[in-house]
């Protein structure tokens, strides 16, 4: 992008709505637009960094055999009583009425909608079982939306439902999707610590949240030093048959995390180096079992002919969410530091002499070898100005380009999170940068 042509309005002022640091500088980076309450614009910038997550997501879920689907965000009020959450749900549930005067919703969550799907088509124990998610809005009429996209009332989660025959292929799942989740977040820079939670509207009775380490996390969690040495690389845990699936997930659960100290003092007896620290729920996963199977009679056929009520267990990522956390663990003073898996832009471009014959080419050059990966900042401003917004959008690198390099030949390479900066010849820039 040319940033003299993008929608991309960076403040210099901080705005007076924002309580934390990833809310101020996702305004100030021209990322996203309020447009009501809880609601947010993405504008092109901040859109190519949440598209960058949810490919991360889409690709882990793939690669455990998750089927992506797409379910609508409106939805029928009936199925939400069939399973007995239409009462249940309270004024968080955002209810309109069609021109007929159906009742619809726009959803919070998709445990009805997909067990209705699944009921009408899939009959016997040989289809199952079967793993499916999508990426979808979601409403919640938050009481207090606050932090920006982090509390929002239209979010986008990344949601995904397992059917298994019984128990045991449910946990077997639930495992799996735990795995993944690790992957997803290790992927995007992060260190996620899954903690047993509380099952809440969702329901069931295994749970399990997945906060991320950041200084300024809302909440306070106690945790296993154990969990920072971790590896979840893709491929590592990869093609693993179920035997080292379930040493991998007994060695993965084994360190205790709790977000109370005293919660356990029998199971923190058993940790070597217990770590405090704040985090931030990106993630939260449910077995529930028969919860919705049951009432809304989803029943397959068993191997004996006798009917099955299917396992199920509910896996979310809070993708939306996740672009404000992921700046809470990586920014400083500047502004915002993207780890390079999510960052809207490879590299920023920076003319510091725009309208210089040489400078002009070099970087018109470099832009078309970027094939859209850079943002050129080519706007007629002062070098001090294009400094502090290439900081302040966080690129991972910042290539200088200024009247005495492009006589040499030389641009300067500068890398956002260690402020490390090099003089590199005009051909090596790309291959640098990778
Ligand atoms: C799991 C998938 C569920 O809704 N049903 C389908 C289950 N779980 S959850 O914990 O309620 O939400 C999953 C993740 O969504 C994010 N999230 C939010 N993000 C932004 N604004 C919100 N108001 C909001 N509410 C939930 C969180 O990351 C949560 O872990």
């Amino acid at each position: 992008m040319r940033l003299s042509r993008s929608l991309l309005p960076t403040l210099k002022e901080t705005p007076a709505e924002a309580q934390i640091a990833s809310h101020r500088l996702m305004l100030r980076a021209g990322l996203v637009r309020q447009t009501a309450s809880g609601i947010y614009a993405w504008l092109p910038a901040g859109y190519r960094v949440l598209q960058n997550i949810a490919r991360i997501v889409r690709e882990e879920q793939d690669a455990i055999g998750t089927q992506e689907m797409l379910m609508p965000t409106i939805q029928p009020a009936e199925l939400w009583r069939q399973s007995g959450r239409y009462d249940a749900y309270g004024p968080e549930m955002l209810r309109l009425k069609d021109r007929h005067e159906r009742e619809l919703l726009y959803g919070p969550t998709n445990e009805e909608m997909i067990t209705d799907i699944f009921r009408q088509s899939v009959k016997s124990y040989r289809e199952l079982p079967q793993m499916l998610y999508h990426i979808q809005w979601k409403f919640r009429d938050e009481v207090r939306p606050r932090f920006g996209v982090m509390r929002g009332r239209e979010f986008l989660m990344k949601d995904a439902y397992s059917f298994d025959l019984d128990y045991s292929g449910a946990v077997a799942s639930y495992r799996k999707m735990m795995l993944s989740y690790m992957r997803i977040f290790q992927r995007m820079g992060v260190k996620a610590i899954p903690m047993e939670a509380e099952s809440g509207p969702i329901g069931g009775n295994l749970s399990h949240e997945f906060i991320i380490l950041a200084p300024t996390g809302e909440s306070e969690v106690f945790y296993d030093a154990a969990f920072e040495a971790m590896d979840f690389s893709s491929g590592t845990f990869s093609h693993t048959s179920d035997e080292d699936l379930e040493r991998f997930f007994v060695q993965m659960t084994t360190p205790y995390a709790a977000t109370d100290e005293k919660h356990d003092t029998a199971a923190w007896a058993s940790v070597a180096e217990k770590r405090q620290g704040r985090g931030i729920e990106v993630g939260h996963i449910f077995y529930f079992g028969t919860k919705y199977s049951e009432p809304m009679g989803l029943t397959v056929a068993g191997r004996d002919g006798s009917k099955v009520v299917p396992h199920m267990g509910s896996y979310g990522v809070g993708v939306s969410r996740l672009v404000g956390a992921l700046i809470e663990a990586h920014h400083d003073d500047a502004g915002i530091i993207w780890p390079d898996s999510v960052a809207p832009f490879k590299a920023a471009i920076l003319n510091l002499k725009q309208g210089d014959a040489a400078c002009d080419k070099i970087c018109e050059d470099l832009y078309a070898q970027f094939a859209g990966n850079a943002l050129y900042d080519d706007r007629e401003e002062r070098a001090g100005v294009k400094f502090a917004d290439a900081d302040l959008m966080g690129h991972p690198w910042q290539i200088v380009v200024g009247p005495r390099g492009a006589a040499a030949g030389k641009v300067e390479l500068k890398r956002r999170a260690t402020g490390e900066r090099q003089d590199v010849d005009l051909a090596g820039v790309l291959a640098r940068i990778g």
